[in-house]
């Protein structure tokens, strides 16, 4: 197959579909763009989220080190692909409250609404739930309240505030590899308190679409456009060798997000290369974060594979849309 070279357009990380690949969705052609080893401390970096920042790009990075201890730094880069990424893990101060308590940080996302970043990650207080923290320049940082009581996975904010209010995805779990999962909505009038919990969708029932059915979680920030917010989220089966993840793209309506418009029922992407096949949990595909040009009508996603590496896809928002549309469970 041959691929373009990759350009830079308009701020977006970008490549051509390689000639004759007819999927939706396709991956960089020299992935993974982030190694597993690029600082010395870390055993892997995945599962990671960017975003533009000043005159190219800044990100929250899950570094977990050779102590296989979870935690999230930040990191730098001018084309998105090219990451400098801090050697010390993100120290926070406190934000809207003293109790900043944190045994393990990990999956985290970013979103700039309004006047800041604001961070969510999995934030280890007797367990995994959702901690909230917010810089203005990626040097200091602040943390917030967590946002629910453990267990929970997967925070993922809106960019911006739906009838006044903050609004957030996340996934109630367990303590533990959870064997089950639905994706819910809850909203805040001050990213302090959170309430209003409405479930916005569910796994699959096997029989309709397998690479769902065990548990789902949303992935990157949802998108704005004409049909509604679209949301790439990981869906996953349990098999015989244990959990696979891929991911797929719903749309949520605009001003009610809790209801669902449109959701894949084929997979966009799921682990099939060996990067994503072979690490320290195989057959991992999960998305944290995108960069996207309406204009341009284009998305790059950032995953992480096989719990190891991260990585990079892209795709036209208009065809993942009417994909989206058209193979709807
Ligand atoms: C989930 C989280 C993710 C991880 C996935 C697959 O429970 O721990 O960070 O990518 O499992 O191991």
């Amino acid at each position: 197959m041959a691929y373009q070279t990759l350009e830079k357009v308009n701020t977006i990380p970008w490549q051509e579909r390689p000639d004759g690949n007819t999927n939706v969705i396709w991956r960089y052609s020299d992935n993974p763009i982030i190694e597993r080893d690029a600082i010395p401390s870390s055993n892997s970096i995945f599962n990671s989220a960017v975003v533009p920042f000043e005159d190219g790009y800044a990100g929250v990075f899950r570094c977990d080190n050779k102590a296989v201890q979870m935690n999230i730094f930040a990191g730098f880069s001018k084309d998105g692909l090219n990451w400098d990424i801090n050697h010390d893990p993100i120290s926070f101060q406190e934000g809207n409250t003293s109790m900043i308590d944190s045994d393990y940080k990990y999956d985290p996302r970013v979103t700039f609404i309004e006047d800041r970043y604001w961070i969510t990650w999995c934030n280890g207080y007797h367990g995994p739930t959702i901690g909230i923290g917010y810089t203005f320049d990626f040097k200091e940082f602040f943390q917030c309240e967590n946002a629910f009581l453990p267990f929970n996975r997967n925070g993922v904010l809106f960019p911006e505030k739906i009838d006044g209010k903050y609004a957030m995805l996340s996934r109630p779990s367990d303590n533990g590899h959870t064997p089950f999962g639905d994706i819910y909505i809850s909203y805040s009038p001050d990213m302090k308190y959170w309430g209003e919990h409405r479930c916005v969708m569910k796994a699959s029932p096997f029989e309709d679409s397998a690479w769902q059915c065990t548990k789902i979680g949303a992935g990157s920030v949802p998108i704005l456009v004409d049909e509604g917010w679209l949301m790439f989220y990981h869906g996953v089966i349990n098999t015989c060798n244990g959990f696979r993840y891929s991911m797929g793209a719903a749309i949520l309506d605009k001003d009610q997000p809790d209801q669902v418009k449109y959701r894949t029922q084929p997979y966009l992407i799921s682990p099939q290369t060996p990067y994503e096949c072979v690490g320290d949990v195989p057959n991992v595909v999960f998305p944290c974060a995108s960069l996207h040009s309406i204009e341009e009508d284009k998305v790059a996603i950032y995953y992480g594979a096989a719990d190891t590496v991260t990585a990079l896809a892209f795709g036209r928002i208009s065809e993942i849309v009417q994909f989206t549309k058209e193979n709807s469970l």
